[in-house]
């Protein structure tokens, strides 16, 4: 049955929903108001990093051929990339056609010269790159702290296909969230305009189309906590009152006050990464930081 990872999710002990499921088209316009609410530091601070530090970043990475976009989204972040690298080619590859579509044609419409290509995948499979996209000179960009929405296994794994996807001449350009104050952090994650609460909720109406359940939104609240033992936020929704929730073939009864995880963000310290990295397979990283040290950018080489 499609959309059995749902199911088996919402039947665990504590019920769970992948954050891949974040994000169909209104997912994806709340979690782009998110990044421009003012308790969201880390798209805001990757970005003032990536222009003040430009010249420093051109220089460690030199000559780029191909940068390839995990996760690329409407190709907002890839447009500051491409302004710095100059490459010839760029490669998105995201789950949301539609947006990845829009930002590739956009990258496009503003350099004509770049071959700009979208590749539709689920990033959390391991994904297969069109043979045709030349293999030297790789940059694989995987900005936003995005890795941090997978488990430290998840993560290396990851960061292995993306060695993979390189050869000994290209390097991967990674942004990734530091810890810091529990006060900021949650913050950012349950902001006062109630966006992230939208987003959250929203995972349920999803859900409801993938799988024909009967979940109400309203009748669950927005949760967001620093684990500092993970050394990870953790969303999760809860049930404000005892329900029953059906879907074909099945159902769950939930108590008020029982939650359902929907997202882990890890937040590393940078040398925790760095040896990630070179776990992975990445023998050289540099690394830069903003003045408040709360984000960092790494520039790892095989
Ligand atoms: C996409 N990802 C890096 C975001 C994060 O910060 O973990 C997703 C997000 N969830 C709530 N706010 C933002």
């Amino acid at each position: 049955m499609q959309h059995e990872d749902i199911i088996q999710g919402l039947m665990q002990p504590v019920a769970q929903i992948s954050p891949k499921y974040f994000y169909d088209q209104l997912g994806s316009k709340l979690f782009e108001a998110i990044t421009n609410q003012p308790e969201y530091y880390p798209t805001r601070t990757e970005r003032i990093l990536l222009e003040q530090r430009a010249e420093d970043i051109k220089r460690a990475i030199g000559t780029t051929h191909t940068v390839i976009e995990p996760g690329a989204g409407n190709g907002e972040k890839a447009q500051i990339l491409c302004d710095i690298l100059k490459p010839q080619c760029f490669v998105g590859v995201d789950i949301s056609a539609e947006i990845l579509q829009e930002g590739v044609a956009r990258l496009r419409h503003a350099d004509p010269n770049l071959d700009a290509r979208a590749v539709i995948a689920d990033l959390t499979s391991r994904v297969q790159l069109p043979d045709e996209i030349p293999r030297e000179r790789r940059l694989v960009f995987y900005p936003g702290s995005s890795i941090g929405n997978f488990d430290p296994p998840q993560a290396l794994e990851w960061l292995r296909q993306a060695r993979a996807w390189i050869d000994s001449s290209g390097g991967l350009l990674i942004g990734i969230d530091l810890p810091k104050e529990v006060d900021v952090l949650e913050a950012a994650y349950d902001d006062a305009d109630g966006i992230t609460a939208r987003f959250n909720r929203n995972i349920l109406s999803h859900v409801n189309r993938l799988i024909g359940s009967d979940f109400d939104p309203s009748e669950w609240s927005h949760q967001a906590f620093f684990n500092p033992v993970a050394s990870r936020i953790e969303m999760h929704l809860q049930a404000d009152t005892s329900q029953s929730v059906h879907w074909a073939g099945g159902g769950r009864d939930f108590v008020c006050g029982e939650r359902i995880h929907t997202e882990n963000s890890y937040k590393y310290p940078l040398q925790v990464f760095a040896g990630m990295l070179r776990q992975a397979g990445f023998a050289r990283v540099q690394s830069w930081t903003d003045e408040r040290g709360w984000y960092a950018l790494l520039y790892a080489q095989p």
